[in-house]
């Protein structure tokens, strides 16, 4: 049994109620976590504001440094046993989930050295003043995380409020906590005080509601679907309260005629299919010029036949989905493209140890997909893989702009103008050339335009993210 993580303590829902964890591996229930309430969300918020008010808040900034590498010591040494309880949450291969692990560190590791080094200005003004301007914490700051990379979404974020100095309450998914509870007893035992680190358990609609409307949480940083992030915005307008949201994407990978083909596609193959596709910054969309698109495509059939699905364990390409309604997502998807005809041209093959109470999908590769298909347009979130030809750079980036999203693209090609041509014209947070580095690199900005969401997570760019600016205008004398 799973508790809320209160003021350094471990407590049940004032609900009485709990929910079932489930492993996507074999769809069986094997834990259960508290189903928390508004009234749980409301004594994380006291308990946030008390520290804030009298310990984790009157830190000076190198000792704020000092406990987030101590944390980050401590996510180390037990990196095992936290890749083990991913795994069983999310369905993640070992490797995945010990690089999740080993990312999660790298996040307070980072962020431990930019605690001191958050600072303001002077700034010039009428003859007898100084103006200075402080960098200053929003005090109790609200997390929203999903499930599909929950100890990586929780350092990148929790890991930057903290660093600013503000207390956090964080409600995780329901679909996925373990493994965040877990680093908050590790937190506390890292030695930070009560109150800096806050964790409900619960659904969306009841704590994360409650999140979004409390009146004591100052700032709101949520990663999860457009629809929930129209919500939370909705809720945060209400009280003016800033929000950063982040709603993944349809990341595309366009690649030119004389891209170095041996360099593309494994980073096609591993965009689409790392954590099963279930990451917002999946290159779920493949933009090839036309003379190439044949020859890469047969290339990448070839890849994606080799391609083995199982349980997590197994540590095969590809884990399960999270849960049966995101299997059924994909499967929507999949009929959808079916009916308008769009070919398969390859998929993986899910193993014969996989249980058929787990939530396999075989990583499919569509070809010729009209550019106005649903499969072309929306997150799809699973290992499905869009293939549409182009003809020139203008066309490549009418298809690459032509959706809602705006994350992450990545540009194929040896042509140093072409390169900063389309880094400059993609209308995405981020573009990376002759790679992908689907959201990798604890020091990269990360975070999207248009319906991607706004503000920037990862790097010392979320520091502004997560304070205000206060100026001081002082008259001499
Ligand atoms: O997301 P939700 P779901 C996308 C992806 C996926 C789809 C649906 O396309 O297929 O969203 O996933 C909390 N008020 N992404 O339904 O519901 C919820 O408890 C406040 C992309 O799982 O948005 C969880 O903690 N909070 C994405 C978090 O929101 C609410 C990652 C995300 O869940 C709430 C996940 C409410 N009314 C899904 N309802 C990414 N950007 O990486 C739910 N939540």
């Amino acid at each position: 049994m799973q508790f809320h993580f209160i003021g350094n303590a471990p407590c049940p829902a004032s609900s009485g109620r709990t929910l079932p964890v489930v492993d996507p591996s074999d769809g069986q229930v094997y834990d259960q976590i508290q189903r928390g309430t508004a009234q749980d969300l409301d004594a994380a918020v006291q308990a946030a504001r008390h520290g804030q008010d009298t310990a984790w808040g009157r830190l000076d900034a190198a000792a704020r440094g000092r406990l987030l590498m101590r944390l980050s010591h401590k996510i180390a040494e037990h990196a095992e046993a936290l890749a083990a309880i991913e795994q069983r949450d999310c369905g993640k291969p070992t490797r995945q989930a010990r690089a999740d692990a080993q990312a999660l560190a790298r996040y307070f590791e980072f962020y431990a050295g930019a605690c001191d080094k958050l600072h303001g200005e002077t700034l010039p003004y009428l003859e007898g003043y100084s103006v200075l301007t402080w960098r200053e914490p929003h005090g109790v700051t609200g997390h929203i995380i999903p499930w599909n990379y929950p100890m990586q979404i929780f350092g990148r974020s929790v890991g930057g409020a903290l660093a600013a100095g503000n207390s956090c309450v964080v409600k995780p998914s329901e679909d996925a906590c373990l493994s965040i509870l877990r680093v908050a007893q590790l937190a506390a035992e890292a030695g930070f005080p009560a109150g800096a680190i806050n964790i409900v358990t619960g659904l969306g609609h009841e704590v994360g509601d409650a999140l979004a409307r409390h009146p004591g949480i100052d700032h709101i940083s949520f990663t999860g679907s457009p629809s929930v992030g129209t919500l939370i915005q909705q809720a945060a307008a209400e009280r003016h309260c800033p929000v950063t949201l982040e709603l993944g994407g349809k990341g595309p990978q366009i690649v030119f005629e004389d891209a170095d083909l041996d360099a593309v596609l494994p980073a096609v193959v591993n965009a689409i299919v790392q954590n099963a596709g279930q990451t917002c910054s999946a290159g779920s969309r493949l933009l090839v010029q036309r003379n190439l698109y044949e020859p890469l495509l047969e290339r990448l059939a070839q890849a994606f036949d080799g391609l083995r699905v199982g349980p997590a364990a197994l540590d095969l390409d590809v884990g399960p989905l999270i849960r049966a309604s995101q299997q059924q997502r994909v499967w929507d998807f999949l009929s959808d493209a079916h009916a308008a005809g769009i070919p398969v041209m390859a998929q993986g093959r899910v193993v014969d140890e996989a249980p058929e109470t787990g939530f396999y999908q075989a990583p499919t590769l569509l070809r010729d997909v009209p550019a106005t298909h649903r499969v072309a347009q929306e997150e799809v979130f699973g290992p499905v893989l869009a293939a549409l030809p182009f003809t020139d750079e203008e066309e490549a980036l009418a298809l690459a702009n032509g959706t809602r999203f705006g994350l992450v693209a990545g540009v194929w090609t040896r042509d140093g103008g072409r390169q900063l041509r389309m880094a400059r014209r993609l209308k995405s947070g981020q573009v990376f050339i002759n790679n992908y580095g689907a959201g990798g690199g604890v020091e990269l900005p990360f975070g999207g335009v248009k319906s991607s969401g706004h503000g920037r997570e990862k790097g010392f760019e979320a520091l502004y993210g997560f304070t205000t600016l206060k100026t001081v205008a002082i008259r001499h004398g």
